[in-house]
């Protein structure tokens, strides 16, 4: 999420802690007047203090752009962010000043973090702020701004979002995926000219290219980062798989053979959604025959409960509040902005804000009264609550512990709302369904939950292989789809023009946001949620479990909340969890029952897929 952390327009101020990651740079030569621990100390006061006083102004210009897109908001935002942008790297540079000096383990730890905080980092040259902030602002409008026209109508993403969830025609499904990937494709020369900003703003910094910086914020080297997230993808890989073998098969019965081939990649446009990364919109479509199933659709449910956009966030809110946590400030219902105006342009990505780094919590979303809307009011709660609870650390501590952290927050929190167990108490469904409806529930969770993971793990997988020059710009969207196909098993629903732009048609690549930190946090989140059920005393299967107004759970989650990116994430997990490592078995246990049901399913199939298999209609 984009804005999490103050200054985040500009300085995308979202990343960890390198334990390894900062560049040496040499002593100072003989006779130059050495720093001292004092002067560090001096030093951080006055760049937290200059830091944030910029990145509280970007944070306003940021808010009035995104609420009311205009050729001026754009022209401020841009000039704001360019500001905060330049000064942030002054600062990064000149705290390599004290790489050589004794500091206390508190000052040493803001000196690394103010050098890594930057996640955008022009160059150091006149007008290269401004050229990057002139870019993002034009990039990130022509993805807010996109439309595509539908049966005569013209949509915006939020509205295209209900529609591929909804068809199950493949030809509308096809002209509605066609239609929004083509407002990427006028973003490539921009894309180009902002990864070549980018570059050389990080190597100003010491690293190699953006993706080493973005790769250095989790308490370990750039490699050990990457290596860490194959290794998490190799063990849920297989489960993946079968998840995908099981829907692949009863999208083939449903659609017959020239829709979707019984072996091989699914087509993209089939899945619910726009980028095939959460598959939950189809359930309908894979739910197991023969049973009870899971006995109630949950967008149905709010929508017969009379549920609108406010509501879902105070469902949201009240979760929290369960939990021990203060409501959120009046301001907030005041400020936030919840629907999609009538009058203006605006970027609809939910994201949530903390203006001034103290209370000014504020939602900026364009809620719609569906299950998915349900899970996302939670998931950017959970941001607010984060850098709420961690508002008393010193400036350069008030993060999340990595930035999978702040992502996986309301992703707990969703987990434990979407059990039909708390769905009754809500009175959103009338009885609890038995235990026959534990499978139903779990495909229905994994299609989402899991299905996400290959594509959390490839947007940043794309993007560190175009900073690195490996792949250039003539093969920017072959190597996309290459991606696609390698990690997801997705294909398009037909040849893409030569001029395709398709990564562009994703919030997080138009507005440069890492991505890696989604692949985290759907991991951390079944770690949080087993850890929280063992607190709480639960004794039955996982997927029943709801902490909803556990206060002891509560407390031991604020524990966690509070110290912010104060220490390496190992410690912020174990405050918590008491695991001091990601670990993928968390997720295993939760989903264990589905696995043994769908590899039953699957017996017969011919799962997986030849993931080198290139089509030169794809190019
Ligand atoms: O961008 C988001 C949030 C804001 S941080 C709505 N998410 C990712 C996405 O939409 O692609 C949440 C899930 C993944
Ligand atoms: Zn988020």
């Amino acid at each position: 999420m984009k804005r999490l952390f103050l200054s985040a327009a500009a300085l995308a101020l979202a990343a960890a802690a390198p334990v390894h990651a900062a560049p040496v740079k040499p002593a100072p030569p003989a006779g130059a007047a050495a720093p001292t621990a004092a002067d560090a100390k001096a030093f951080i006061d006055r760049a937290s203090r200059e830091l944030e006083a910029a990145s509280i102004f970007a944070a306003h210009a940021d808010w009035v752009q995104e609420t009311y897109i205009t050729v001026d908001t754009n022209i401020l935002t841009a000039k704001a962010g360019a500001d905060a942008n330049a000064l942030s790297v002054t600062f990064a540079k000149e705290a390599a000043k004290f790489d050589h000096v004794q500091v206390d383990p508190v000052t040493r730890r803001q000196l690394t973090l103010l050098k890594i905080a930057n996640q955008l980092p022009a160059p150091d040259r006149p007008g290269a702020a401004q050229e990057e902030g002139d870019i993002e602002a034009r990039l990130s409008t022509l993805y807010s701004t996109g439309t595509a026209t539908i049966d005569g109508k013209v949509l915006h993403l939020d509205e295209l979002d209900d529609a591929i969830a909804t068809v199950r025609d493949p030809a509308k499904s096809k002209d509605i995926w066609e239609k929004w990937h083509a407002i990427a494709t006028p973003m490539k020369g921009d894309y180009v000219k902002l990864t070549a900003l980018l570059n050389e703003g990080a190597q100003g910094l010491g690293y190699r290219d953006a993706g080493a910086l973005w790769r250095a914020g989790y308490d370990m080297t750039p490699d050990q980062f990457a290596a860490l997230t194959d290794k998490l993808w190799s063990q849920v890989k297989p489960f993946y798989v079968d998840l995908h073998c099981y829907v692949r098969s009863r999208l083939n019965q449903k659609y017959g053979d020239a829709v979707q081939p019984k072996t091989g990649p699914i087509r993209a446009d089939l899945l619910g959604n726009m980028w095939a990364q959460e598959w939950g919109n189809i359930y309908d479509e894979v739910a197991p025959t023969g049973g009870p199933g899971l006995g109630y659709d949950l967008t149905k449910q709010l929508e017969a409960k009379a549920y609108d956009p406010v509501k879902m966030v105070k469902t949201a809110e009240n979760f929290y509040i369960s939990l021990g946590f203060d409501p959120w400030p009046k301001t907030f219902w005041e400020r936030s902005m919840i629907v999609r105006p009538r009058d203006r342009e605006v970027q609809c990505h939910a994201s949530a804000w903390d203006v001034d780094n103290k209370d000014d919590l504020r939602l900026k979303a364009c809620v719609h009264v569906n299950a998915d809307d349900f899970f996302t009011v939670h998931h950017e709660l959970g941001h607010n609550l984060y850098q709420r609870a961690y508002n008393k650390q010193p400036f350069l501590f008030e993060n999340g512990a990595n930035d999978g952290f702040h992502e996986a927050i309301g992703d707990f929190a969703g987990l434990n709302a979407l059990t039909p167990g708390y769905l009754k108490q809500l009175g959103l469904i009338d009885k609890v369904p038995g235990d026959e409806a534990d499978i139903p529930y779990l495909l229905k969770v994994a299609m989402d939950g899991v299905a996400f993971l290959p594509f959390g793990l490839l947007v940043d997988k794309w993007r560190w292989e175009v900073f690195s020059g490996q792949v250039t710009p003539a093969d920017y969207n072959k190597a996309w789809w290459d991606l696609k196909l390698k990690y997801q098993g997705v294909v398009p629903p037909g040849p893409r023009p030569a001029d395709a732009f398709d990564p562009g048609a994703k919030n997080h690549i138009a507005t440069s946001v890492p991505y890696a930190r989604y692949f985290l946090a759907r991991i951390y989140e079944y770690q949080f949620y087993r850890a929280a059920c063992r607190e709480a005393g639960w004794k039955g299967p996982l997927n029943r479990c709801s902490v909803y107004g556990n206060k002891a759970v509560g407390a031991k989650f604020a524990k966690m909340l509070e110290m912010g990116q104060s220490k390496p994430w190992p410690e912020a997990l174990a405050a918590f969890t008491g695991e001091s490592d990601i670990d993928a078995t968390a997720i295993a246990d939760y989903f264990a029952p589905l696995d043994r049901w769908l590899k039953e399913q699957n017996k017969g199939q011919q799962c997986g897929w030849d993931e080198t298999m290139l089509k030169p209609a794809r190019s």
